[in-house]
């Protein structure tokens, strides 16, 4: 059968941010744009010939037009077979699934995650390795590299095969075989999970609210919670999948995910409350009238996972991003365990977890995982969390209040200024970087700095390294601000400031976390100057 090639490109600035390429929609349907990227990433890896590849992503629009132009190239390319969800629908947790049940030698995941989605929203691709998890940086350096060379792309004449009917067919030479998104997903996490206990809860008359905010997780919630499980139908809210996430931002955070903390909050709240994001690897979770920070989340989680089926055995390792909160570290201490300290975005754990370091891995960005895939999984934390309560036969407050109680609260907070012109943003990352030398010992909003310095992270499985992950400031007593710039925005730059501070007096862990971040938010600015650099007197997002 006949392939072609294409005369496209380069474009400029096709590099992967912290978690795969992502632009504008429209950016993307360029002619030939997605193609040239995809040509990168076959290139940069030596091509496809004879390879098996999984293929799918959070339904977002252009996902389906996406995912057939990817077989045509991969066809074109020579791979041996490519696994695909049905519909072009694979939540980024199941895809990772998916390479590793079935030893692929990579994936390709088109979605631009908690970012909005349709013709004015956000587009993404992201390439993962063998393992299962996120292509490392000197894989995304070597796509990079290769977009910049591009001259056009292979694509078979054939067209794509019908991705809604399940079975196997062939494109010219090569296998496309499309499998139903959700059942291997189901079956680990009923591995994973004592299903039965969480039957148990329910019987007994507990409730929940999930929150698939329109986007992939829908089909895996109402498969795993109410078939398997027997929430109550219509315990899955937005559980359809929108190629404009119904207008939402699929970003599950209090600001983002405001109808399932209005009704956990309210006077008739259920018991549990969860949300994930677009594709399906974020999770919020609130228990009734409280909120679980995903520092505090994933503190919990690593505390209790021994009383969870796929974890019984104990767990050998954490691992938590630079920015995450203290709270993970005493729990590593406590379990005789290494804390492992990352810069943000899922492709740092992938070492940690592969070579046995580290069994729990987060994030503050509402993301936690374990070993059991290579990606965050907001299903599995929502599962997990609900195999404690069920364990421990306790609420989400009497639980959250239990583990300050014994390990101390931090208070942390993260602050986001969206969109800025990328110069300002600039600036008042320059202007806190040169003046690191000399922080220490200074007193700043009456607190002494103690270090600071602009993280640099060795890998200590790989001997890899990354520099200037964030610029972070500490203070007496363990308090602590970070300020790095986003690496997933697709417009201007978006700063994130990270607070924590530990409050050990059990008579002092029912502050408001502003509040009790008052003085730190002080220092921020007095170090950092946003609001003086940039005009903004207040963050876009708090969570
Ligand atoms: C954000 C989060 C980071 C997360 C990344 C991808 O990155 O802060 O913790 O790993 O998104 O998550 P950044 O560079 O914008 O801070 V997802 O669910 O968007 O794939
Ligand atoms: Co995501």
């Amino acid at each position: 059968m006949t392939s072609t090639f294409v005369a496209a490109g380069p474009f400029a600035g096709q590099k992967p941010g912290t978690s795969g390429l992502r632009k504008k929609t429209a950016e993307f349907m360029r002619p030939g744009y997605l193609e040239c990227f995809v040509q990168a990433v076959f290139d940069a890896i030596g091509g496809v010939s004879g390879k098996v590849l999984v293929l799918g992503g959070d339904g977002r629009y252009f996902g389906r037009q996406a995912a057939e132009t990817i077989l045509r190239m991969a066809a074109a390319g020579g791979a041996a077979r490519v696994i695909v969800g049905r519909g072009a629908i694979l939540s980024t947790p199941a895809a990772s699934h998916l390479i590793r049940l079935n030893a692929a030698d990579g994936g390709l995941i088109l979605s631009a995650s908690h970012n909005p989605g349709g013709p004015d929203g956000d587009f993404g691709v992201k390439y993962n390795i063998a393992n299962g998890g996120p292509a490392p940086e000197a894989v995304t350096a070597a796509i990079h590299a290769a977009t910049e060379r591009v001259t056009g792309y292979h694509i078979a004449g054939a067209p794509a095969p019908d991705l809604d009917r399940i079975g196997e067919s062939r494109l010219d030479g090569m296998v496309v075989q499309v499998v139903d998104p959700v059942t291997d997903y189901a079956a680990l996490m009923e591995r994973l999970v004592d299903f039965d206990a969480i039957r148990a809860l329910v019987a007994g008359g507990f409730r929940m609210r999930f929150d698939a905010m329109s986007a992939v997780t829908g089909p895996y919630a109402v498969e795993i919670l109410e078939h398997r499980i027997g929430f109550a139908p219509g315990t899955v809210v937005n559980a359809v999948p929108e190629p404009d996430f119904g207008g939402h931002h699929p970003d599950p955070n209090p600001a983002h995910a405001r109808d399932l903390w209005d009704e956990l909050m309210g006077p008739d709240a259920p018991d549990f409350g969860a949300a994930s994001d677009g594709d399906g690897d974020r999770n919020m979770i609130l228990g009734r009238g409280v909120y679980v920070s995903p520092s505090d989340s994933l503190a919990v989680i690593a505390a209790n996972a021994h009383l969870c089926k796929g974890y019984a055995g104990g767990i050998r390792g954490i691992a938590r991003s630079m920015p995450t909160s203290a709270a993970a570290d005493r729990v590593a201490a406590h379990l005789g365990v290494d804390l492992h300290e990352t810069p943000t975005g899922w492709k740092f754990f992938g070492t940690l977890l592969d070579a046995g370091r580290a069994t729990i891995c987060g994030e503050e960005s509402f993301g936690t995982g374990s070993d059991h895939v290579r990606e965050k999984d907001g299903l599995w934390a929502v599962l997990i969390w609900l195999n404690i309560l069920a364990a421990r036969g306790k609420g989400v407050a009497e639980v959250l209040d239990g583990h300050w109680r014994q390990f101390g609260r931090n208070y942390y907070s993260r602050h986001d200024y969206e969109a800025l012109p990328v110069a300002a943003a600039e600036a008042v990352m320059a202007g806190l970087r040169a003046a690191l030398p000399g922080l220490p010992g200074r007193v700043v909003a009456g607190m002494t700095v103690t270090a600071a310095d602009d993280f640099a992270y060795r890998d200590p499985v790989d001997g890899s390294s990354s520099a200037g992950q964030g610029l972070r400031v500490a203070f007496e007593g363990g308090a602590r601000i970070v300020l790095r710039l986003s690496g997933t925005g697709t417009e201007g730059a978006t700063l994130r400031l990270y607070l924590d501070r530990m409050e050990d007096d059990p008579d002092r862990m029912a502050q408001d976390p502003q509040e009790a971040l008052a003085p730190l938010i002080a220092a921020a600015e007095d170090l950092a100057g946003i609001a003086r650099l940039t005009g903004r007197a207040v963050p876009d997002v708090i969570t």
